[in-house]
């Protein structure tokens, strides 16, 4: 069946509003936010909470100018559709059968893409009118060296620090592709400062331990080694507030069945539809230069501290999915779902959790991490969003210290030996060997390495079976100090050992 595309004009004409379908209200008056990482995640998160406190407050300043990373293919989906597109949220009601709810969300006003728009993100960022800026970019989208300082020789990020400092003294006409986020945002920054605009708040709305402040420090660190950028460095400083905070929604990727099944609730066609669990969640630190969208007034949390909101959602959430995604992927689960059905993975999640992460966790106020624990395992458990394990596989080598190490680091220093984590970095390995040598099969689909550092896994994947964990253990870029660490290295070993061939 062919649909109409949606647009705001297709969407007006809808007559009568299809049931179980929420649209959006009056549309932003003015662009406030930029967004840069205009991924799935953004737009069924931060989009969605920043349409519903517009919708609760009046405030119409809040429109969001969204930036992708590495592609137009969101901006060519979006452009088309006036910035309009659908969040699909599927869940399970209290019997157990699927739920579908659909809403059209109308907070992105325009999107761009660094490789043709880089002169229009960085004119937004230098808005009077633009006051926060947030970012989904992605762990490997900062740019860190495994030292966590920048990585200077990134060619993009050395690409965008040329530019800046060529910038520092004048606006150019063509401004420089921009080629990494941070790039991107420190030249907005200077742009910023030149036009006399005012304060400025960066949101980092990605899975980092103590994100706001680790940008923070990212970008000073990236100034100070920018020639002639001094003067800068003491604007940001004084003008600019890094807030953490901690994000989470389940979102899975859009998958055809996904639009198939938008399209007939709706009626029109989304090229930009996005698929999500019915959580929703966000902590964000009180800590802003200049106005804001009234997030609180949409269900977010505003508070001093995130810190142990942060850790809670890493350690327990995060760190579970990748475990259940590297041993469900190696027992042959397409999905986190399935994986959760296994009684041999169910039991791995709840053993890490319990024996590992919990100890290592103090709650927030009120907060009660039993009950936080079981709520995750059954959005996990979760089967209408299809999530795959294959997706929350990638980039392991990224993901594994943030949201597993510390962990692991802090059971070491109490005395002991975190075997549930010791098995999950086993997965991991094999999960790895499997992918580089081509023999990982997953629904009858070879799934290839996917991973930053795939040259160096490749490389710890080469040579004899009986020295394979402490190959990758070798890898100081993923486990630092946890190399020389004997206890650790015995028990990644032994629980590899202890794997199924
Ligand atoms: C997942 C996260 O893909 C992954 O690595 O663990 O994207 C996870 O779904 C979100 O953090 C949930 O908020």
């Amino acid at each position: 069946m062919t649909a109409d595309r949606l647009s705001a004009r297709t969407l007006a004409a809808l007559a009568p509003v299809p049931r179980g379908v929420r649209l959006p209200g009056p549309r932003p008056a003015s662009t406030g936010i930029v967004h840069l990482g205009l991924g799935a995640f953004h737009r069924a998160h931060q989009a969605v909470l920043t349409e519903d406190a517009a919708a609760e407050t009046g405030d119409d300043r809040w429109g969001i100018h969204g930036v992708t990373q590495r592609s137009a293919r969101v901006v060519d989906q979006l452009a088309p559709q006036d910035g309009l597109y659908g969040v699909l949220s599927l869940g399970l009601d209290a019997e157990g059968a699927e739920t579908a709810a659909l809403r059209v969300v109308g907070s992105v006003r325009e999107a761009s893409y660094p490789g043709r728009d880089t002169a229009r993100v960085l004119s937004t960022l230098a808005a009077p009118s633009t006051h926060v800026v947030t970012l989904t970019v992605t762990e490997k989208g900062y740019r860190r060296a495994a030292d966590g300082h920048p990585d200077l020789n990134d060619p993009d990020l050395a690409s965008d620090l040329a530019a800046l400092a060529d910038e520092l003294g004048h606006t150019p006409e063509r401004p420089t592709e921009a080629r990494s986020p941070i790039g991107l945002l420190v030249r907005g920054l200077a742009h910023r400062r030149r036009a006399g605009s005012g304060p400025l708040t960066v949101v980092c709305c990605d899975n980092l331990v103590d994100n706001g402040p680790a940008l923070a420090t990212l970008v000073t660190e990236v100034l100070a080694a920018t020639p002639g950028s001094r003067s800068l460095q003491d604007w940001v400083a004084e003008h600019v507030r890094f807030p953490a905070t901690m994000v989470d929604r389940i979102v899975p990727a859009t998958a055809p069945q996904h639009r198939e099944l938008a399209q007939a609730m709706l009626g029109l066609a989304d090229e930009g539809l996005v698929v999500a669990e019915p959580f929703i969640q966000w902590v964000i630190q009180d800590d802003f230069a200049g106005p804001r969208p009234a997030w609180e007034r949409a269900g977010a949390t505003l508070t001093d501290d995130v810190a142990p909101y942060e850790r809670a959602k890493l350690r327990v959430l995060n760190a579970t999915h990748s475990t259940l995604a590297y041993a469900g992927a190696l027992r042959g689960h397409a999905t986190i779902a399935e994986a959760m059905v296994d009684p041999v993975l169910a039991s791995l999640a709840r053993t890490l959790v319990d024996q590992d992460v919990l100890p290592t966790l103090v709650a927030p106020d009120g907060f009660d991490l039993a009950a936080y624990r079981d709520q995750v395992l059954t959005r996990f458990a979760n089967p209408a969003t299809g999530h795959t394990t294959v997706q929350v596989a990638m980039d392991g080598s990224q993901k594994l210290p943030i949201r597993l190490l510390g962990t692991v680091r802090d059971r070491l220093a109490a005395g002991v030996v975190p075997t549930a984590s010791a098995q999950a970095v086993a997965a991991w390995i094999a999960y790895v060997t499997a992918a580089a040598r081509g023999t990982l099969e997953v629904n009858g689909r070879r799934v290839p390495l996917d991973d930053p550092a795939a040259g160096a896994l490749a490389a710890a994947v080469d040579g004899p079976a009986h020295g394979l964990a402490d190959r990758f253990l070798d890898l100081r870029d993923v486990f630092g100090d946890l190399s020389d660490h004997d206890g650790w290295r015995a028990a990644v070993r032994d629980a590899l050992e202890g794997r199924p061939a």
